[in-house]
């Protein structure tokens, strides 16, 4: 990822309906980055009453999961929270790999926005930096999820 971010845009959030799917592995990380997420969502206006969360086991499962919550209704945009960390074996790039082109996948073909809001961090210290640092990706996932969610809205049937 790049050290640029998006200037937010103003939107009424205040019905869109949002969709969270936050993967268990490397929990701590994940659930700083969920508070991060809430709050993005929270200041851009959108209602606790209209955020649905579930947990999945780890990033592979998200795809699977965002369809799920997609297939169940009432939701103008989902984010997939993960954090995947280099280890010593290629299974790392094969779930970012396999994360990153499911929710593509998802997206797609079912029309909904999904936001990836998978950290693919090469040591722990990147990652820290994305979910509890000085880089708040967290407000950037919310902010795209607000904007998709409202394009939707805007331009479908
Ligand atoms: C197995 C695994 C490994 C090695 N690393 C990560 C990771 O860095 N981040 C993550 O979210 N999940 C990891 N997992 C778990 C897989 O995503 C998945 O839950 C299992 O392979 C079961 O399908």
């Amino acid at each position: 990822m790049s050290g640029d971010s998006p200037v937010p845009v103003s939107i009424d959030a205040s019905r869109l309906r949002i969709a969270i799917v936050a993967a268990r592995f490397n929990g701590q990380l994940v659930e700083s980055l969920l508070k991060r997420v809430l709050s993005g969502l929270s200041e851009a206006g959108v209602r606790d009453r209209n955020v649905r969360l579930v947990r999945v086991p780890g990033s592979n499962e998200l795809p699977v999961a965002a369809r799920l919550l997609i297939d169940a209704g009432k939701t103008d945009a989902v984010i997939a929270l993960g954090v995947i960390i280099r280890g010593a074996t290629l299974h790392f790039e094969l779930i970012a790999t396999a994360a990153t082109n499911g929710l593509m996948e998802v997206a797609l073909s079912s029309r909904i926005p999904v936001i990836n809001g998978v950290i693919v961090a090469e040591n722990p210290a990147q990652a820290r930096a994305r979910c509890t640092g000085r880089i708040d990706r967290g407000a950037e996932f919310a902010d795209a999820a607000v904007s998709m969610a409202a394009i939707r809205r805007s331009l479908s049937r």
